[in-house]
């Protein structure tokens, strides 16, 4: 699978999130629950260089709850401050507020030591394209459409968006490139919808797909295109048994297998086949 982006936009990303960091207390880094390794960029943490930071796991409500649960253990492990929300649907602000207080802990306190607690606590929004940024800002900030928009970096002519009790949100999210290091990282990005359709090969993401719904989730393949059993089945066989399922033939009566790919790919982002996380922590 090719994919490509561009080194130009990486310089110019790096350069207008450094700048915008000094006036920013905490950057709160948002990521998709259903993919924690592939929705993060790695690059991030070397340019916030001890930033306070916030994790928010967003889109929760697609991912597995037993695998955001073994993440959560995770992040408690290694001392990162990670929230799980569904910013689409949910009242947020309570669990994020409650993050970004524990992120800021010491700034608040020497604050409160110099009676400088009316000072506002200015937020940061960072993240790879479609985890949910504008949705978590419009959320966050009460509005129905906040300015927002996805473009390299963070965009100049700035500005800060009172919210409530002394917080203020910088109106344009820092935009990250995706990484593409590990042939699953494309893979999973392509799963969740994260990278544009037109690069991506339908049927063998939904080939890919299916091998990884029959390690992970064979009865989700059962249920929902009554596949008796998955498991002796490569993921070719698999996606003719989804177009038999839905009767999508070609002329001649072959399994149309680009129409059931398209499906596949659909109905498993919407949740069709139920709460899925692409990746878990390492044991
Ligand atoms: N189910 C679910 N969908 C979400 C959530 N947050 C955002 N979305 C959807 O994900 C898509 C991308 O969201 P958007 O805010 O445009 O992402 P951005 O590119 O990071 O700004 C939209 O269709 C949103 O409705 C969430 O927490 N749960
Ligand atoms: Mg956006």
């Amino acid at each position: 699978m090719q994919i490509q982006w561009f080194p130009g936009h990486m310089a110019k990303t790096a350069r207008l999130i450094t700048e915008n960091l000094k006036l920013t207390d905490v950057v709160i880094e948002i990521a998709d629950a259903r993919i924690p390794v592939s929705s993060r960029n790695p690059y991030l943490a070397k340019l916030l260089a001890g930033k306070p930071r916030v994790l928010v796991l967003n889109k929760a409500d697609l991912a597995d709850p037993a695998v955001n649960a073994l993440w959560k253990k995770q992040y408690e492990k290694n001392n990162e401050q990670a929230v799980f929300i569904n910013s689409r649907d949910d009242k947020i602000w309570k669990t994020v507020i409650s993050g970004v207080e524990e992120a800021l802990k010491e700034l608040l306190q020497r604050r409160a030591e110099k009676n400088m607690q009316g000072k506002p606590v200015r937020m940061m929004i960072t993240g790879i394209p479609n985890v949910g940024k504008s949705t978590f800002i419009n959320n966050l900030s009460g509005k129905a459409s906040a300015k927002t928009g996805d473009r390299p970096g963070v965009t100049t002519g700035k500005q800060w968006v009172t919210l409530r009790n002394g917080y203020e949100l910088l109106d344009t999210p820092g935009m990250l490139w995706q990484k593409f290091e590990g042939e699953n990282e494309g893979l999973h990005l392509a799963f969740t919808g994260a990278i544009r359709d037109e690069v991506v090969d339908p049927e063998e993401l939904a080939v890919a797909l299916l091998n990884f719904l029959r390690n992970f989730y064979p009865i989700a393949l059962t249920e929902r295109y009554r596949i008796e059993n998955p498991a002796d089945m490569d993921g070719y066989e698999l996606l003719c048994s989804v177009a038999k399922a839905r009767n999508f033939v070609v002329r001649g009566g072959e399994p149309d297998t680009v129409r059931a790919a398209q499906i596949l790919i659909d109905e498993c982002r919407g949740a069709k086949l139920g709460r899925i996380s692409f990746e878990r922590p390492e044991e």
